[in-house]
């Protein structure tokens, strides 16, 4: 999605915004600019494509300056032009970038024009530039245009502006839509996401909702919602320079499929250390919350909802707790039924995906008050609107499609899952025990599905051409067949599907023929004979089958039945382990198909847009 950075400096910030904004590329988006305060003047840069056709048109402008904002913009209202790319300007004098949508910008577009402001763009954003700008000729300073101007405003927001006429600071607001302030020594920094100013600084501060704040050189003072000055908690990030670097790989997707035994460790550290599962992984408040549950209800998007799925089979069949999965711009918007016994578990990797935010203000609206969210990112908004939390450490994940997130969700949501069923009483310590023995040697299992990348390569030589391909599973598999067809269609862009595999013979049979490879995650679990019988259905129309079965079920290779063998069946933890080859069959046919694997056509990292 959209990133924001600025900065206000005695130095030359033009080289700060640009690094910034390319730290930024890994959300996705379409276009990028910047914007400069100096000599009295705003100047502005703007191209669609890659930050670094905008870089080169900045440096052919020699643009140099001590005050300057940036943006990476996912389009939202209006195409993919230079025209609609942020900076916007009004009247010459104030430049803003903006995230997120502006939902009254229709009535304020119209009362503007009747004001007599011209548009120059479609978006949404536009509005913006022209109200506060309508705020200052009403004899209102830079802040207080921005403040008034947001109280008219409907929607979710970040914001960060500079004026030509208050060349000594910037300021900035938010709703909605993340933004944080960085702390430097003479220098402050603004930013969506604190990769984009990691270079310049660790020492953060997050703007909470409502929230306004001016930028100058020296300090930073922000405002709640009330308009009244507040002191808000510095943080020193942990986000590491080298987390955001390739390295020796070809792509963070590939980088961040190999540093899943990593990640796995580090996210089950505590659990492993203290050798059992303790409500406290969850908070402090967990131990009492917890036992008062009496069934669960995810929330999710995108591959979190396939966590999700995965951890309903877990949460019925260990803790013997009903559970249901829901994707959250589905539930947001339904006249859902609650029960207030039952836990809220949002899954987002980013913890500041809109929809599942907004799912959760809905179920608290509806009485749920005991929620839990499992996310990769300290501090953002989910888990901080969220009573318990479980946060993965998977480390910065750069790539669109995720993966080293959805295989330590699923870590998250079986310590969840052991932690209910041991309040329940449904855990004895033999089975927990060998619980723990399973999360210890995940890595490693991990590892060995890794090093089938070389065959995994070499099958996906018979995907590049194809358009279309169907994933098989069943039980608790099924949801990474569902994955996998997703991680192939993000990046491929071959059009995929999945279905639990006895559900064939319903409908999608009709579209097996030599044409269509089918992928069937076939491990050696209780269903495996059932997923069998599937297959032969396929076979018995010509379709080619590519199996992933584990090392010591009883499978072999015949005409038109391709098989790689993961590990020796793990249990429980399975559906990780088989989420690994289908990671690297999609980033191999990306790769074959010479697609922007890191940074699909049309997609973008977080969510942060409806
Ligand atoms: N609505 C604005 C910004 C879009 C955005 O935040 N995307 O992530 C636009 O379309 O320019």
């Amino acid at each position: 999605m959209c990133g924001i950075v600025g900065a206000i400096a005695g130095r030359d910030v033009v080289p700060v915004l640009i690094e910034g904004l390319k730290r930024l590329e890994y959300r996705g988006y379409d276009s990028a600019g910047i914007a400069v305060v100096v000599d009295g003047a705003v100047r502005r840069v703007r191209r669609t494509g890659r930050v670094s056709e905008m870089e080169a048109a900045a440096r052919a402008e020699h643009l140099s300056a001590p005050l300057g904002i940036g943006h990476t913009r996912w389009a939202t209202h209006g195409g993919v032009t230079e025209g609609n790319a942020h900076p916007h300007i009004s009247h010459d004098s104030l430049a803003l970038v903006h995230n997120g949508i502006i939902e009254n910008h229709e009535a304020q577009r119209e009362r503007l024009t009747k004001l007599g402001y011209v548009f120059e763009s479609q978006t949404d954003t536009e509005v913006i530039a022209h109200l506060i700008h309508h705020h200052q000729s009403q004899g209102l300073d830079l802040l207080a245009a921005l403040q008034a101007s947001v109280r008219e405003l409907d929607g979710a927001y970040a914001i960060a502006v500079i004026d030509k006429g208050e060349p000594d600071r910037m300021v900035v607001a938010r709703m909605g839509c993340p933004l944080l302030v960085g702390l430097g020594d003479g220098e402050n920094f603004v930013a969506s996401d604190v990769s984009a100013i990691v270079q310049a600084t660790r020492r953060v501060i997050f703007l909470e909702e409502g929230d306004t704040a001016v930028l100058t050189r020296d300090g930073v003072q922000v405002y709640g919602d009330d308009g009244q000055l507040v002191a808000r908690a510095e943080h020193l990030s942990d986000v590491s320079l080298a987390s955001l670097e390739l390295g020796p790989y070809r792509h963070f997707m590939q980088k961040e499929i190999h540093e899943q035994p990593r990640a796995l460790a580090d996210t089950m550290e505590a659990i492993i250390d203290a050798g059992a599962f303790e409500p406290a992984l969850f908070g402090k408040e967990a131990e009492g919350l917890l036992r008062e549950v009496d069934g669960v209800q995810i929330l999710a998007c995108g591959t979190s909802y396939y966590a999700g799925a995965v951890a309903r089979y877990w949460i019925e069949a260990i803790a013997g707790l009903p559970c249901t999965v829901e994707i959250a711009s589905e539930y947001r918007y339904r006249k859902a039924v609650a029960n207030p016994r039952h836990l809220i578990v949002t899954i987002s990797q980013s913890g500041e995906t809109l929809d599942t935010m907004e799912a959760l203000k809905y179920a608290k609206s509806l009485g749920h008050d005991k929620t839990l969210s499992i996310c990769n990112v300290p501090e953002s908004a989910i888990p901080r609107a969220s009573r318990l939390v479980f946060y993965t450490r998977a480390g910065a994940e750069i790539g669109v499609a995720s993966t080293k997130a959805f295989t330590t969700q699923l870590v998250g949501l079986f310590a969840l899952t052991a932690t209910l069923a041991k309040l329940n009483g449904r855990l004895d310590a033999e089975t927990e025990a060998g619980y723990i023995e399973a999360l210890r040697r995940l890595p490693v299992s991990v590892q060995h599905a890794l090093n089938l990348e070389p065959q995994i390569a070499v099958w996906s030589e018979k995907f590049t051409p194809k358009q279309h391909a169907l994933f098989l599973g069943r039980g608790v598999h099924y949801p990474i067949a569902l994955e996998g067809a997703l991680k192939l269609k993000e990046i491929s862009y071959i059009h995929a599907e999945a279905y639990p595999a006895g559900e064939l013979k319903h409908g999608p049979l009709a579209l097996v023929d030599a044409d269509m490879p089918v992928v069937v995650i076939a491990p050696k679990d209780s269903l495996l004979e059932k997923v069998k019988s599937n297959m032969q259905e396929v076979r018995a129309r010509g379709g080619e089958l590519f199996v992933f079965t584990d090392a010591d079920s009883n499978f072999g290779e015949s005409e038109g039945v391709h098989v790689i063998r993961t590990p020796r069946h793990v249990g429980v933890l399975s559906p990780i382990v088989h989420t690994i080859p289908v990671q690297l069959l999609a980033y191999h046919t990306a790769l074959a198909r010479g697609t922007d694997v890191d940074k699909p056509r049309n997609l973008a990292k977080s969510v942060t847009v409806e």
